[in-house]
């Protein structure tokens, strides 16, 4: 092909590589070409060289060989096959928002953290959320503890609270970590399934780990299908110290309370929500932030002393065992909001780092044996994971404070410090930073005296008691939905004698509890129970705190309403829909046959924002369907939406309708607001349905 050849541009404001200087540029004082004429800023290499062609690779002739020479391309190229490091190794999903804490109460008389010692106290916060056993693309709403690491950039370095959205752990010894991870992970020979207990290796690794029962119950609760992050509590899990000026240690258990109220799915929609918007939980944070709805949790305390410590029936030191709020009250000490999405998922929530060893000063470590081990992991994960030592210099991981030390060089150093002093003591004028014996972190200074033994303390064997006093704790929803959970969990087992080993642990836990798993498995009889280590307490009271129903919101605030509509729909019927809604502090997504919208009755044009089938009501908190006679028939032609209306009963959600919309429900006059189930007459209705809708679900409707 001749040399002038006209070259193929996919593009109209594509440049050849024969045409680059038809578009204006701007020259800087210094003679440098900073932008466009347009404004948009010039394309350039990394190293910042201008590039003139971005569609196209050096050539020899236009149908010859690619050119090694052209820089460009390769280092395009070379840092996109470097685009990804290793996902974590647990956690992997995740999402973060950035926010502020502010103390509420000041805690000076027990801890010299610079953060408590006055009320008002402001500091920043990044926030990730995360789920355990799936990998980074995995789906929000599998079921699955979630994270809830925290980290305060404070006055006196970061502090870092890497906790979970229940207040126990599975196991009570580090050593079993990765024996814990690898069991629920993918199993090694077959590569799935991806990020679920429901197999073999998991149940079959707790079923011979006694002390994991007490988590297994809350995992089984809905605890693990969160409605959203925004919707669930956090936990430090271990006991820590607060240790005040004068060097007296108070233990402290961190507890996060979210001020929009606890709330959870159900199984059956959590399955569904994975399908129609795997992002789900992602999605909800992004836009509630977007909107100005910031989620805000407060941060309860829970502190007691030694004395308490050697009363209390079971280890403070054991991470599988909860210090009930009836026996050591929560003391609201300040506030955590987050109202600013990251710029750049991956520089800010991939990148972030935490740290249980990030401490500062006025808070210590306790020696739960789970906490001293993870204080090894989490420092050795970063370096895999961010490739150095000099994590700390990313932005996200930096802190806000000054920092002065004699560290150096290393992969990626971003800050050279000046001068010759780089070790200490010195005698240099100019000798650089020395420890402050005042401000800087001391530990509790704790007597410590044993034999150098691997064991493990009597006082850890009690593990089923706290178990059954989660279980009793439930309301009967609740409890069924533990059942249920167990039976769906070990029927995807399938090695018979893992299901009956794990069942064989529920008498010690309750008897009915056992009773209804192993006849939901189709067992002859309940196996023989486990002999425990200890006689298991039946005298444990239940606890309010530990039902998520319990501690349900008081009105439709931070929810949303998902309502159908069809063309011919009454004006008056959907503004009063829309005003409730967002009175009561919700929003509404508007759903059609068709994206396009609708056309009132009024002859006015509502565009939706969504196409029915992408819209499952299992999206929403509650629904309606406003249609007229010919709508309603449409939608009844509608699998979709005779799905949207099915699952929406089933699942005991809240219903608005207009009368025509009644059959689509299978609604009829035994139906009524006792059941859930509005049918609107007029714009007056719309206020007490929004108030109904508070309590989030119709339980006493039969059969959902
Ligand atoms: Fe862990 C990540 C929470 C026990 C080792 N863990 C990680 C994250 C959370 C937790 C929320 C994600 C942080 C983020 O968003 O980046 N882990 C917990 C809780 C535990 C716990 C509440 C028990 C009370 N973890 C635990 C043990 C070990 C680890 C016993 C190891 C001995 N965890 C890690 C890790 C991870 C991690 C391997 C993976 C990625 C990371 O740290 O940054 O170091």
């Amino acid at each position: 092909m001749p040399d002038d050849t006209p070259l193929f541009h996919p593009t109209a404001d594509t440049q050849s590589s024969r045409d680059t200087t038809t578009r204006k540029t701007k020259r800087g004082a210094g003679g440098e070409t900073h932008q466009q004429a347009d404004g948009a800023p010039h394309l350039t290499t990394a190293q910042g060289a201008p590039v003139a062609d971005n569609q196209n690779t050096l050539r020899a002739g236009p149908r010859g060989p690619a050119l090694m020479e052209d820089f460009a391309m390769r280092e395009k190229i070379f840092h996109f096959d470097h685009e990804r490091i290793p996902e974590r190794v647990v956690h992997a999903r995740g999402y973060g928002a950035h926010g502020y804490f502010e103390v509420t109460d000041a805690l000076a008389d027990i801890t010299s953290a610079h953060l408590f010692q006055k009320a008002g106290m402001r500091v920043p916060a990044f926030v990730r959320f995360s789920t355990v056993a799936g990998n980074k693309g995995s789906a929000d709403m599998v079921r699955d503890v979630r994270g809830f690491a925290v980290k305060l950039y404070t006055e006196e370095g970061n502090w870092d609270i890497v906790g979970n959205n229940i207040p126990v752990f599975f196991i009570q010894d580090p050593i079993k970590f990765p024996d814990l991870i690898h069991s629920v992970k993918d199993e090694p020979d077959r590569g799935f399934p991806q990020a679920q207990s429901a197999h073999d290796n998991f149940w079959d690794f707790v079923s011979l780990m006694p002390e994991s029962m007490h988590m297994v119950m809350w995992q089984m609760s809905d605890r693990t299908i969160p409605r959203s992050f925004r919707f669930m509590e956090g936990f430090g899990v271990h006991s820590f110290r607060f240790v005040n000026a004068d060097g007296k240690s108070t233990f402290v258990k961190f507890h996060w309370k979210p001020r929009q109220g606890l709330q959870s799915v159900l199984w059956d929609e959590a399955v569904k929500i994975n399908g129609a918007d795997p992002d789900f939980h992602r999605r909800d944070l992004w836009n509630a932030i977007n909107s100005g709805d910031y989620p805000e949790w407060d941060l309860a305390v829970q502190l007691f002393d030694d004395d308490f410590a050697d009363r209390f029936d079971f280890d403070i030191l054991d991470p599988t065992k909860i210090i009930p709020e009836e026996d050591v009250p929560l003391r609201v000490v300040g506030r955590l909001v987050l109202n600013r999405n990251v710029d750049n998922f991956f520089a800010e929530t991939e990148q972030v780092a935490f740290c249980t060893q990030n401490i500062v000063p006025g808070v210590d470590f306790s020696n739960d044996p789970l906490l001293q081990g993870r204080n090894f992991s989490y420092l050795d994960t970063q370096l895999k994971r961010l490739g150095g030592p000099n994590f700390t210099h990313i932005p996200i991981n930096a802190p806000r404070c000054p920092m002065h030390h004699f560290q150096q060089d290393g992969h990626m150093q971003m800050r050279g410090p000046k001068g010759r002093a780089n070790y200490e003591p010195n005698s240099w004028a100019q000798g650089g930073p020395r420890a402050d014996t005042t401000r800087g972190h001391h530990s509790f200074a704790e007597p410590i005296e044993g034999e150098k033994r691997k064991l493990r303390a009597e006082s850890f064997a009690d593990h089923y008691s706290q178990a059954r006093q989660f279980y009793i704790s439930q309301t009967d929803i609740e409890q069924a939905h533990i059942a249920e959970a167990l039976v769906f969990e070990l029927s995807k087992v399938e090695t018979v004698a893992i299901r009956e080993r794990v069942v064989a642990h529920l008498p010690n836990i309750d008897e009915s509890l056992a009773k209804k798993v192993a006849e939901g498995l189709g067992l002859q009889s309940v196996p023989a129970p486990h002999v425990p280590a200890v006689t298991p307490r039946g005298d444990l009271p239940p606890s309010d705190a530990l039902s998520i129903i319990r501690k349900g919101p008081d009105s439709f605030r931070g929810r949303t309403l998902g309502i159908v509509m069809t063309d011919g729909i009454e004006d008056a019927l959907l503004d009063a829909l829309i005003a409730a809604t967002e009175d009561a502090g919700g929003k509404v997504v508007l759903i059609a046959p068709a994206v396009g919208g609708v056309t009132t009755i009024g002859g006015r044009h509502i565009v939706a924002n969504e196409k029915i089938d992408g819209a499952p009501s299992v999206l929403f908190d509650a629904v309606a369907v406003l249609a007229d006679d010919a709508g309603a028939a449409q939608l009844g032609e509608m699998h979709p939406a005779r799905c949207f209306a099915a699952d929406a009963r089933a699942h005991a959600k809240f219903i608005a309708l207009s009368a025509e919309a009644a059959a689509l429900f299978n609604a009829d006059s035994a139906d009524g607001t006792a059941q859930g189930i509005h049918i609107l007459t007029g714009p007056q209705d719309a206020v007490p349905f929004l108030e109904a809708c508070g309590a989030l679900r119709c339980w006493e409707r039969p059969g959902g």
